[in-house]
C-alpha cells in the first residue's frame, strides 16, 4: 500500500497540524528535491500548524518526472526522518500539494507562479541552475534554454505585470555566495534581455532576499525507504532523510506576505552575509575538502573520513585557522562553536552522507567554498596549507577513475591531466575564474 491523503498512520507519527484540503498555494517552489523537503518545506508546514493559512506549495521539477510520480500519486504527502546517534524520529510533511514537471507542461508552471494567490517563487536549483558563465553573468543562451529557471519566471512575471496583479519575492535557497543579490541581477539581465518593458515593474514590484540554508540532506537509499515502510506501515516514495539540526537565516526584505518562519525557528535579520559566508566557507568548505581528501584516502561517508586521524586535523584548521579569520562575524556570532558543532555534525554516524554526492559539480562549488578564503589570505601574504592540500586532492579526484559529475566534466579532467593542472585550472583565463593565483 502507497502513502496517500486517506492512509490511517501509527499515532507516533507526527501528522500534519492543519487542514490541508482548504489551503491555498502562496508559494511555487523550483528544484522539489530532497533538500527542499527536508528544509523549507519543514518549516512551512509547522508555520500552517502554527496558524498561518494559504502557504501550501506547489513544486517544480524542471526537468525530471522522478519526484511527481513520488509524490503525486501520495497527495503531495511525504515523511522526513531525523536521524541521530541516538534513534530515528519521523513525521510526514504536508505543505506541498502537488508537483509540475516543467518539461512535460510548461505553461502549468508559468500558471502556478502567474497565480494571485502566489507570493513568493524559490528555488533549489543547485549552484549550475542559475546558468552562469565564467564570469559570473547570465549565460543567456542557456537561459532562453527550456529547462531554464528565467523562461518561466520571466513568462509569469509578465501575466502577473499584464493581468495588474503585484510582483513576488524570489527566494533562493541555494549556496551562493550573496544568493539574492546574484539570483536578482541575473533575473534583470535576463529581463533585460527577453521582456525590456518589464525591468523598471521588476525592481519596484520583486524583492529577492539572501538566505543561509543548512540541513546535511544525503540522498535517499532504498535500505532508507524500507525502513520508512517498516514504520509507516505504507510505502512512502517521496521519503527523505537528514540530521536533527536545521538552520535558515533570510534577509526580511519581502514583496508581499510570507508565512511567519520566524515562529517556527527561522531567523529573519536585516543582514544575512556573516551566516552565509560562515557557512560557504567553513560548512561547505569543509564538505568539498572532506569529499575530495576522504575518497582519495578510500572513505565512503562523511562520518568515517571525519574520524580518519590523518584527515580530520586538516579540516579543523581549513575551518578555525584559514575560513574563520576570513569571516566578519555578526555580534554574538561565535565562529569558534560553530566549528565544534560542525566537526559534530559531520560525525553523525546515522547519517550516511556520501562523499560522492558532495563531489558532484566541484568547478560550481570551489570558488565560493575555497577560493575566496585562499584569495582573502593571499592578499596579506598568507598560504593556506589545508585548502592547498584540498585542492591538490581535487586534481587527484579528476585524475583519478571516480566518475566526474559536474557540467565541466571533460575540460576539467584534461585540464587536471596536464603538467601545469594548477595553472590550467586557477591561472589566468584558467577554467576557474578567482581572485586567487596559485604559485607558479
Ligand atoms: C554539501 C551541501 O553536497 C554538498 O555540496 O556540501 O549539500 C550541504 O550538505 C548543505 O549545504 C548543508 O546545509
Amino acid at each position: 500500500m502507497r502513502l496517500s491523503a486517506e492512509t490511517p498512520l501509527p499515532a507516533s507519527v507526527q501528522a500534519p497540524g492543519y487542514d490541508r484540503g482548504v489551503q491555498a498555494a502562496g508559494i511555487v517552489h523550483i528544484g522539489i528535491g530532497a533538500f527542499h523537503r527536508a528544509h523549507q518545506a519543514v518549516y512551512t508546514d509547522d508555520a500552517m500548524a502554527a496558524g498561518d493559512r494559504d502557504w501550501g506549495i506547489v513544486g517544480v521539477s524542471l526537468r525530471s518526472g522522478d519526484v511527481a510520480s513520488q509524490l503525486n500519486p501520495q497527495d503531495g504527502l511525504y515523511s522526513v526522518s531525523m536521524r541521530s546517534a541516538a534513534g530515528s524520529e519521523l513525521r510526514l510533511i504536508g505543505a506541498v500539494q502537488k508537483v509540475l514537471v516543467a518539461a512535460d507542461d510548461p505553461q502549468a508552471v508559468v500558471d502556478a507562479i502567474a497565480a494571485p494567490t502566489t507570493h513568493i517563487v524559490s528555488f533549489t536549483v543547485t549552484e549550475k541552475g542559475y546558468l552562469r558563465g565564467s564570469d559570473g553573468a547570465l549565460d543567456l543562451d542557456a537561459a532562453k534554454g527550456a529547462s531554464s529557471l528565467y523562461r518561466f519566471v520571466g513568462a509569469a512575471l509578465a501575466a502577473r505585470k499584464a493581468s495588474g496583479l503585484s510582483g513576488l519575492t524570489l527566494l533562493s535557497c541555494d549556496n551562493l555566495a550573496s544568493n539574492g543579490a546574484a539570483l536578482k541581477a541575473l533575473m534583470r539581465q535576463y529581463l533585460a534581455a527577453e521582456y525590456s518593458h518589464l525591468v523598471d515593474w521588476f525592481d519596484r514590484e520583486c524583492c529577492c532576499p539572501a538566505t543561509m540554508i543548512d540541513r546535511i540532506v544525503p540522498a535517499t537509499t532504498d535500505a532508507d525507504r524500507a525502513a520508512v515502510e517498516a514504520a509507516l506501515g505504507v510505502r512512502d516514495e517521496g521519503a527523505v532523510v537528514t540530521e536533527g539540526f536545521s538552520q535558515w537565516v533570510i534577509e526580511d526584505d519581502f514583496a508581499g506576505p510570507r508565512p511567519r518562519w520566524e515562529k517556527v525557528g527561522a531567523e529573519l535579520v536585516a543582514d544575512v552575509a556573516p551566516y552565509e559566508t560562515a557557512k560557504l566557507r567553513m560548512l561547505n568548505g569543509a564538505h568539498s575538502a572532506l569529499a575530495y581528501i576522504g575518497l582519495g584516502a578510500g572513505h565512503e561517508f562523511v562520518h568515517q573520513a571525519i574520524a580518519d586521524p590523518a584527515i580530520r586535523p586538516v579540516i579543523e584548521r581549513l575551518m578555525r585557522d584559514e575560513a574563520a579569520p576570513t569571516i566578519d562575524a555578526a555580534p554574538g556570532q561565535d565562529l569558534s562553536a560553530y566549528a565544534d558543532a560542525l566537526l559534530d555534525r559531520f560525525a553523525n554516524p546515522a547519517l550516511h552522507h556520501r562523499l560522492i554526492q558532495i563531489a558532484m559539480d566541484g568547478s560550481q562549488k570551489i570558488p565560493q567554498r575555497w577560493l575566496e578564503t585562499l584569495a582573502w589570505h593571499q592578499k596579506r601574504g598568507r598560504r593556506c596549507p589545508s585548502l592547498e592540500a584540498a585542492i591538490a586532492a581535487w586534481i587527484a579526484f579528476l585524475r583519478s577513475e571516480h566518475p566526474v559529475d559536474d557540467p565541466l566534466a571533460d575540460k576539467l579532467r584534461e585540464a587536471a591531466a596536464a603538467p601545469d593542472a594548477m595553472q590550467k585550472l586557477f591561472g589566468d583565463g584558467g577554467l576557474i575564474a578567482s581572485d586567487w593565483r596559485p604559485e607558479t
